[in-house]
């Protein structure tokens, strides 16, 4: 009687285990919220797009580009950490695909407001006031020519800086001129306003404030001092 319930078992196990073969190491995740739960400041048709074409490309592209490697089970940190041995194909569909990941997660519905806690300390500290802090963010993103994203990073040293990168580069990257662990970052490619705000990327940045997702930074931030 044991052994067959011991057979019943494993055989009830076998579509678990297939599935978990099946299911790619690295993972297109759900967006964390409905396409418009981040109206007015976000509207629809640019989080629909943004998610399911350009977010969805680039990791489409990213499993293709690294099919057969090793690639397909290691790290994404790893992945950074090493991308100057990779093809053009892997730097910019990898970023492409992690920054926007960390992008959907940096906003969410109700947003806003004030960091607080230890990043608020930190932000405070480091820039003067958070009013400068953003601004500062905010220029960083306004000056960026053409294409790329801007961060809130922590260096090396535990402190707080913020940079900007082209194209789908980020600070985790080993070809990266300010590397360190990003908590916070914002898309300033012009997929990313352009059907709402045209050709004005301020006005984009100073409506996103109201949809940022301070919790999630401030967890990225207490993990990237752990790792110190
Ligand atoms: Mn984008």
């Amino acid at each position: 009687m044991k052994k067959i319930l011991v057979y019943f078992i494993v055989l009830m196990a076998i579509p678990f285990a297939l599935k978990a073969q099946q299911e790619p190491f690295h993972k297109f995740a759900p967006l964390p919220y409905a396409y418009d739960a981040l109206e007015p400041y976000i509207d629809k048709m640019t989080m629909e797009i943004h998610y399911d074409k350009h977010h969805r490309a680039y990791y489409n592209n990213f499993m293709a580009a690294m099919k057969g490697t090793e690639l397909e089970k290691t790290p994404m940190l790893s992945i950074f950490a090493n991308i100057s041995t990779q093809p053009v194909a892997i730097r910019n569909n990898a970023g492409g695909y992690w920054n926007h990941e960390m992008f959907w997660n940096c906003m969410k519905p109700n947003g806003g407001g004030t960091p607080s806690g230890k990043l608020g300390d930190a932000i405070t500290s480091t820039f003067g006031s958070f009013d400068n802090f953003k601004k500062q963010f905010a220029e960083a993103g306004v000056k960026r020519f053409g294409s790329g994203w801007v961060w809130l990073v922590v260096g090396k040293d535990g402190k707080l800086f913020i940079s900007s990168t082209p194209n789908q580069d980020n600070p985790l990257m080993n070809i990266a001129e300010q590397p360190g662990t990003p908590v916070f970052c914002l898309d300033v490619w012009e997929h990313a306003y352009y059907l709402k705000y045209q050709n004005k990327r301020g006005d984009y940045i100073n409506a996103w404030w109201n949809v940022v997702n301070w919790d999630f930074a401030q967890k990225l931030y207490a993990e990237a001092l752990e790792k110190k």
